[in-house]
């Protein structure tokens, strides 16, 4: 029969709550400039990987349709293709996280967008003993996100699917938004993904880069 010293105990179980943890919660960031098809892959993720979907424009425009104070603030920025402030969306995060402890874990959709967005974020996870396990990014050239929001726009009644608002969102996305990636590659966790072609193959390929995590 095997016996362990006393110190192997130990670190035999730190080791299982260590591998529980790694493979038990799986928090992913899916990133990317708008119209990159975050929430399209978001749906997908969220049922492979039976997740908790957080995606701050889906609350966001939420609010705005009831028509909340928290709305006509965010109507506010969303129509001009501002973001909305750090203090507001850092807030809704903060109580939703705590809400929603002890699940498969969640992916965040939209969120971060901004460096003191990333940080709080990492802090209000470290709070709970989490972390992020993965930054998906979705690379998409810039005529085709325009292309695929104009269209969107035809039918969505979005207020921020029009071209003036499309740029101004482009813009805001390459001067505040895609700093992060730089803050997740350095912490080894940007996983950049084309995000060009179909919907089913993009899928494929994010989630082979997630079931690398585990083996
Ligand atoms: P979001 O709701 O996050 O929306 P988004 O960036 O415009 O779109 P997404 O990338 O999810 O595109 P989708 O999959 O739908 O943000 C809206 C606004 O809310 C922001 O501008 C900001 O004002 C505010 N906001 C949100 N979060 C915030 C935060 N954290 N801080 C501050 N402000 C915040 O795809 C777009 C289209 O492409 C769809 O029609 C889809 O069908 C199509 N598509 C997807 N994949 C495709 C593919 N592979 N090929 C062809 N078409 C594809």
């Amino acid at each position: 029969m095997l016996t362990l010293k006393m110190d192997e105990k130990v670190y035999l179980c730190i080791g299982k709550i260590f591998f529980y943890k790694i493979i038990n919660m799986l928090n992913l960031i899916i990133f990317g400039a708008p119209g990159s098809g975050k929430g399209t892959q978001s749906a997908f993720l969220t049922e492979k990987y039976n997740l908790k979907h957080v995606s701050t424009g889906d609350i966001l425009r939420a609010e705005i349709s009831e028509g909340t104070e928290l709305g006509k603030l965010a109507e506010s920025y969303m129509s001009e293709g501002k973001l909305v402030p750090d203090e507001v969306v850092i807030g809704i995060l903060n109580e939703l996280i705590k809400k929603n402890k002890g699940g498969n874990g969640f992916i965040f959709d939209g969120f971060p967008r901004t460096l003191a967005q990333g940080e709080a974020l990492d802090e209000m996870l470290k709070k709970n003993d989490e972390e992020i396990s993965v930054v998906v990014s979705l690379e998409v050239d810039d005529n085709e996100l325009i292309d695929r929001l104009l269209k969107r726009g035809q039918i969505s009644g979005r207020s921020d699917d029009n071209r003036e608002t499309i740029e101004n969102r482009l813009k805001v996305y390459y001067d505040q938004t895609s700093p992060l990636k730089e803050f997740y590659r350095k912490q080894g966790k940007l996983n950049e993904i084309m995000g060009v072609g179909s919907i089913e193959s993009i899928s494929s390929s994010i989630q082979a880069g997630i079931d690398k995590l585990n083996d």
